[in-house]
């Protein structure tokens, strides 16, 4: 019944069948009966396609005759995830789809199977944007998405002797169905050069930036469907490519190989994305990068969606630019730029605007994520920017002075320009001062942002900051992911919960209902069998699906503390191998792993291979067989994702408390009737708060312990020789039984463990374990775990993104809502 709000073709099987095959015959240039599955895969994306576009022209049309405030989100990362199954949801084409490709002799799901996911975010950052843009489309919001066209995506993880090496991600290489690619529309972007002052025909005293060199921005535009609305917004990503004029120059004076050399290096910008996800290596590329989508997307705002003439000292009535994290935060001195320098505003008018035309949304705590550029490489790529950012520090410090008198240390702390131990800019800092509003991304993490990290700014501007807790899409993660959960959801309260999530809690009473309990059992059980089939299918790795699913997935970080799940599982090994514990009363579990490790990061890669280490002694244990095994399949992505999060019953969010901004995988796990196992971190601390203290399994160190034992000098080493199963666990891997017998194989891991032990992995080991036997314990009542479960789904309605949005919207934003008639 979704079709018919897109009436712009009739979609019957009939026609849908004919336009797909003359995408195939007359698009693609092949026959039916000679199609590869990738011939067909892009019939099909463009059969599907088709039915979006009208409404896709009419939503432009529509925004720009109203002329409505814009929400622009600036995102370096959009991680969106298979396409194909979200377009069918959206435009409700799915049944016709299916039967149409039947009727031919194809199958839906397999030449769905050939999609490449653009994997264009490294984790939870990312991802959230791709939400963020669903919600805002289904929501009927104006919005655009700006980032950039990497060439390859996040790397694919492969495991070599257990050990994580990374393959390239050409996600591109058959080319996109889903991208319209405009040259027509390029924009210039400049680097490097030197600024001049001058004096303009007014007699006027003024500053240009004379750039050195130049690359050309391609947007590529994508649909972005809301579901159950006409409306289809867009996201917009920025491709670089060299000028004529860039190596034409070169190539005229004779020097063919230089000339070549400048489009590569022109082109190398939208390459590859950075896989570090918290540690910043401050590499020029980067900066190029960031400014490079930046520039073009606010020239491309300014001159292509603003009407002709606009006075842009009026531009924050019309637009919202929101900076997710800082690496947009070059865009502040950016529409200076424009203002002061290409517009002739004046400074103190174009300094208001400005502040009123950004937002900032943090997502860290830790201090090594935080943002810096060195003032050398600064100044040398963008001279122009270097200067408003000191200028506008000037003036910054001079109001701290005038409101902190005498406090010298003060404004030293609050510069925007950091000396030690180089000197370089404070991208975080930066957003701060040339925003209305900042943002944390959970209650807890705002409230640590404003007393802790950004502390002196929370004194000064107490108004501007404010929490806007995460949500993820019930569309991908619920109604796309698990069609057996949300076809029972919808059988009990009706289907509006899709657009409204906490229409949820009108499950609650059936957590109640022993048939409906067991309708959910068979859901989740069915679930599992289809992971089990693509996981053998994908990895070759062979599961039971009658076992507890016990998940940990997300990137690996030492503050998320997969070492503290594998010390668990060391343990009940550990506690058989003594004759503590008889294997045949361990829960049969699986426990499953999936994360990939920033290259550079030494600690984190160890980690995985102890992980797989474990892993293969574990599996083959005599002891173990059929009731602990450990899955660690590589290149998790949000494909696995889709599949696994549906299967899982324990939710692992284990992270040191007052480390993890918010977390977003915690959200999916329990709106799909997982029983999470966390600390009070993050979002964690809502979700607890929501579902209640019997259906969530709390253990650790809260944050202000957390602050306690590190002021007291926490040493691990005290926790490993006074607690006899954490010393074994240790113990056995220090002995080699991992490693063949090599005592120094995990070293690195165990001395830092043992010595520093940054994360209180040793402190909340015992913690964890004790809430480890309760999980136990109660996965032995499936009733009354299946009643958790429910209740799980039941009340954490709050965490769909489209409440999010509703907060950015009443917080923040102001926009309103232009729904397509
Ligand atoms: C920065 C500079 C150079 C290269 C890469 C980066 C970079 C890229 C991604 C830094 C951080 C990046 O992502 C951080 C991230 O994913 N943070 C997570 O954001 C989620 C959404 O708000 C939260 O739920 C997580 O708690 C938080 O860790």
């Amino acid at each position: 019944e979704n079709t018919q709000r897109f009436s712009s073709s009739p979609a019957t099987v009939e026609s849908f069948t004919s336009e797909f095959v003359r995408q195939l015959r007359y698009e693609q240039g092949v026959d039916l009966g000679f199609a590869s599955s990738d011939d067909l895969y892009q019939a099909l994306a463009r059969t599907v396609r088709r039915y979006m576009i009208d409404n896709w022209l009419d939503t432009l049309s529509t925004q720009t005759a109203k002329g409505a405030k814009a929400v622009a989100y600036l995102s370096a990362e959009y991680l969106m995830g298979p396409q194909l199954p979200n377009a069918l949801l959206a435009t409700g084409l799915a049944e016709v789809a299916r039967d149409s490709l039947a009727a031919l002799g194809l199958d839906l799901d397999e030449i769905g199977a050939t999609e490449v996911e653009p994997g264009l975010g490294n984790g939870g950052l990312g991802r959230l944007a791709a939400c963020f843009i669903d919600s805002l489309a289904t929501m009927d919001i104006p919005a655009v998405g700006y980032g950039i066209r990497y060439e390859y995506g996040i790397f694919r993880q492969t495991f070599v002797d257990g050990r994580q090496a990374e393959q390239p991600d050409p996600w591109l290489s058959k080319g996109s169905p889903w991208e319209f690619a405009h040259p027509d529309m390029a924009v210039e972007v400049g680097f490097h050069g030197h600024t001049e002052r001058y004096t303009d025909a007014a007699g006027v005293e003024r500053t240009r930036w004379v750039r050195g060199d130049c690359v050309l921005a391609v947007p590529y535009n994508y649909m972005v469907p809301g579901y159950g609305t006409k409306n289809v917004n867009t996201l917009r990503l920025w491709s670089a490519k060299a000028t004529n004029a860039f190596d034409l120059q070169i190539f005229n004076a004779g020097d063919y190989e230089a000339a070549v050399r400048a489009q590569t290096v022109a082109e190398n910008i939208s390459k590859v994305i950075y896989p570090e996800d918290s540690t910043p290596q401050g590499k020029e590329l980067r900066l190029k990068q960031q400014y490079f989508f930046v520039a073009a997307s606010l020239a491309d705002f300014i001159n292509q969606t603003l009407p002709q003439g606009f006075d842009l000292t009026k531009i924050h009535e019309r637009v919202t630019f929101q900076l997710n994290d800082t690496h947009p935060v070059i865009a502040i001195p950016e529409l200076m730029r424009i203002l002061v320098d290409e517009r002739g505003i004046d400074w103190a008018t174009a300094w208001d605007v400005t502040r009123k035309t950004f937002n900032y949304t943090c997502h860290t705590l830790l201090p090594e994520a935080l943002e810096v550029w060195s003032v050398e490489l600064l100044g040398r790529l963008l001279p122009r920017h270097l200067e408003i950012i000191f200028q506008i520090n000037e003036e910054f410090l001079a109001e701290v002075r005038k409101a902190y008198p005498g406090d010298e240390l003060r404004a030293r702390r609050m510069s925007i320009i950091q000396e030690q131990p180089e000197r370089a800019v404070r991208m975080a800092f930066l957003a701060s001062i040339g925003s209305s509003k900042i943002n944390g991304v959970a209650e807890l993490h705002s409230q640590l942002l404003r007393d802790k990290v950004l502390n002196d700014f929370s004194e000064l501007w107490p108004s501007k900051f404010t929490n806007v807790t995460n949500g993820v899409t019930p569309r991908r993660f619920l109604a796309l992911s698990n069609p057996g959960l949300a076809n029972l959801i919808t059988e009990a309260i009706g289907e509006g919960w899709v657009k409204d999530l906490e229409r949820l809690r009108e499950l609650e009473p059936f957590a109640e209902d022993a048939s409906f309990r067991s309708e959910f059992r068979a859901v989740k059980a069915a679930n599992k069998e289809r992971f089990v089939e693509l996981i053998a299918q994908r990895d070759g790795i062979e599961l039971p699906a009658d076992a507890m699913y016990d998940v940990m997935v997300k990137r690996l970080h030492e503050y998320k503390r997969q070492m503290l799940k594998l010390l668990h599982v060391v343990t009940l090994y550990d506690r058989v191998l003594r004759g503590e514990l008889r294997a045949s009363d361990i829960t049969p579990r699986v426990v499953t792993f999936g994360a990939k490790a920033a290259p550079g990061y030494k600690m984190a890669k160890e980690i995985i291979a102890l992980i797989n280490a474990v892993a293969k002694v574990v599996n083959h244990a005599p002891e173990l067989q059929g009731r602990l095994q450990i899955a660690f399949p590589a290149n998790y992505n949000v494909t696995l994702a889709e599949k696994l999060i549906p299967a899982a019953d324990l939710s692992e969010q284990i992270s040191l408390a007052g480390k993890e901004a918010s977390g977003t995988g915690n959200m999916k796990f329990a709106l799909n009737g997982a029983l999470t196992i966390g600390t009070l971190d993050g979002a964690n601390v809502e979700i607890y708060d929501l579902v209640g203290d019997e259906h969530f399994f709390l253990f650790g160190l809260t944050e202000p312990q957390v602050a306690d034992v590190v002021d007291a000098g926490y040493k691990p080493g005290a926790y490993y020789e006074g607690n006899r199963s954490l010393k074994g666990a240790i113990d056995l891997i220090a002995s080699g039984a991992f490693s063949n017998g090599d005592r120094n194989a995990f070293e690195f891991v165990l001395s830092d463990l043992l010595g520093k032990d940054r994360f209180l992995v040793l402190a909340d080991y015992q913690a964890y374990v004790d809430a480890q036997d309760k999980v136990e314990v109660a996965y032995a009542d499936q009733e009354a775990w299946s009643r958790s479960a429910i209740l799980n789904v039941a009340r954490t309605g709050f965490f769909s993104s489209d409440r999010s949005i509703q907060d950015y919207l009443d917080r923040i934003w102001h926009a309103k809502p232009q729904p397509v008639r």
